[in-house]
């Protein structure tokens, strides 16, 4: 952090002009590029050509091509006005940062946020905890930090920067939040109570080849440093290797494209100490800090307009954190269709509320704008870690075996009271059995009802729960299932769903016995 970063490079990211490679490591051919767009087929076309689009407006796409993709685009027919090539671009604004091994101006290197995570993690001993979570493939460690005041079970927050090697300031938003966290324990009191009942881990690096070789080698450099086997091209997409729907929407099977996507789901191993991570933490929810476009994305992003449980809650909380950052709430396939992001996975496979921040304007923007960036996202990431102590996925594993466990202690606890009374003992203990059933019914009735289940999973766990008991445990579980058929009832008799609910209604028959 020695030097400053050549003021061309501010001027540069003020014109908007920031690039990268149509990945080709033959740098000289690649440029920004706007492609005239007529609508949102427009820029599926465009996402499933696995081109690296850069943002997405009302008229145009702006992509990085090599003059391979130039050609493509015109034969499939779409206007393009390709501006800056890369070697221009990388020559007028970054002078000699690309040469500066290990220097990024104010921008941490990945031995700088490393080091910060450590010096964290000892002056905060109580609150903070360094630990790797792997490796990348280049076999640097992968780092993260453990934050919490807690001393009991409590929802969690991932934070993760660095998917994107040019993509820096995805590194600092979540350091600072670190930072800040740590700093305000015990001097703001929301902080203090928050950390007292929530956790935060923070990846500030998930791609540390990627962002060395963006710091050091090719500024603009988008994917990690997979050598894809001794192909002449290098990198996969880490943005595209998650395994929820993967496939090839909005991604390519061509290592030389920016959105290539691995040789398989999971093959990178970047990738792979995500999935470990978050299968370990369970996490509520996530942000995975990205740019730019001055975006809150939530999933999910592999298709348009598929169907998912959460939407409501996802773009409720999404348009609440961008009051805080002013960026814009939007669903992520509605940005471009893209499948194997860390949203999708984590939320379709994990449960967990995840959601991409694009921060800024242009990729590497002045380091003033460090400051200004990573303030201005701060209350949105403590906005979501205050709302995950009431909010969660309806998919959240700890959720759904919450309700497992309800309906069964339900059916046990059915099984006691019937004992108790079949054996004549003491009246005591069976009012105290039967007031425990009836709070564990309430509490199964409030996680049953369509806003808490609106696509059913809670109900067919319940359906499998009930259908496993004997007759006098399934007993327990009758009263649920009539006050849930009335409820199903209503729901009917308004006109909401009838094909989910007649279908729910006629799962309940089939437990209810006949008077
Ligand atoms: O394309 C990406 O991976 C993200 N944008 S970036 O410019 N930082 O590369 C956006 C991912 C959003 N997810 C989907 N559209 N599926
Ligand atoms: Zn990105």
């Amino acid at each position: 952090m020695k030097f400053r970063i050549n003021c061309m490079l501010v001027a540069l990211c003020i014109m908007g002009l920031a690039t990268t490679g149509f990945t080709m490591d033959i740098a000289s051919e690649e440029r920004l590029t706007d492609v005239k767009i007529h609508n949102r087929a427009d820029v599926e076309r465009l996402a499933d050509l696995g081109l690296d689009i850069v943002e997405v407006t009302k008229d145009k796409v702006t992509i990085v091509a090599g003059s391979e993709e130039l050609r493509q685009l015109e034969t499939a027919g779409f206007s393009v006005t390709p501006m800056m090539t890369f070697a221009e671009v990388t020559r007028s604004a970054l002078g000699d940062l690309g040469r500066a091994a290990a220097d990024a101006g104010l921008y941490h290197t990945y031995d700088e946020a490393t080091a910060e995570l450590k010096r964290l993690a000892k002056e905060y001993p109580k609150l903070a905890k360094l630990e790797k979570i792997g490796q990348s493939f280049e076999k640097r460690p992968v780092y993260g930090l453990r934050i919490s005041a807690a001393t009991k079970k409590v929802p969690k927050l991932l934070l993760v920067g660095l998917h994107h090697s040019r993509e820096w300031m995805s590194v600092e938003v979540p350091l600072y939040a670190a930072k800040q966290l740590l700093a305000e324990y015990g001097n703001v009191e929301k902080i203090t109570s928050l950390l007292q009942n929530r956790e935060v881990f923070v990846v500030p690096v998930m791609n540390p080849d990627g962002l060395n070789y963006s710091q050091t080698a090719s500024s603009y450099w988008r994917k990690n440093r997979n050598d894809n086997n001794g192909n002449k091209y290098k990198g996969v997409d880490p943005n595209r290797n998650y395994g929820y729907q993967w496939g090839t929407v909005g991604a390519s099977d061509y290592p030389g494209s920016d959105t290539y996507h691995g040789t398989a789901a999971f093959s990178e191993p970047c990738n792979q100490n995500i999935k470990r991570l978050a299968e370990k933490e369970k996490f509520t929810a996530s942000i995975s800090f990205h740019s730019y476009s001055q975006l809150v994305l939530y999933p999910f992003g592999y298709g348009y307009d598929i169907p998912c449980a959460d939407t409501g809650l996802l773009s409720k909380l999404a348009g609440e954190m961008a009051k805080f950052n002013r960026y814009r709430p939007q669903n992520s396939a509605d940005l471009y269709p893209a499948m194997g992001d860390s949203d999708d996975w984590l939320y379709g496979t994990m449960g967990c509320l995840a959601f991409t921040f694009e921060l800024d304007r242009s990729f590497v923007p002045s380091e003033s704008q460090i400051a200004t960036t990573t303030k201005l996202n701060y209350p949105a990431i403590v906005h979501l870690l205050d709302a995950i102590g009431t909010s969660h996925a309806s998919n959240h594993p700890e959720h759904v075996s919450a309700v497992r466990f309800r309906a069964g202690q339900l059916a046990y606890l059915t099984g006691v009271a019937d004992y108790l009374r079949r054996n004549g003992r003491e009246a005591k203990y069976l009012d105290g059995i039967l007031n425990q059933m009836d709070a564990t019914r309430q509490d199964l009735i409030k996680d049953l009802t369509p806003v808490n289940d609106p696509d059913g999973t809670i109900f067919r766990d319940l359906v499998a729960v009930a259908g496993n008991q004997n007759d006098t445990e399934r007993m327990g579980l009758v009263p649920v299932l009539t006050d849930l058929k009335s409820l199903y009832l209503q729901e009917l008799t308004a006109g909401r769903t009838p094909a989910i609910y007649s279908r729910r209604i006629e799962a309940l028959d089939a437990l209810i016995p006949v008077e």
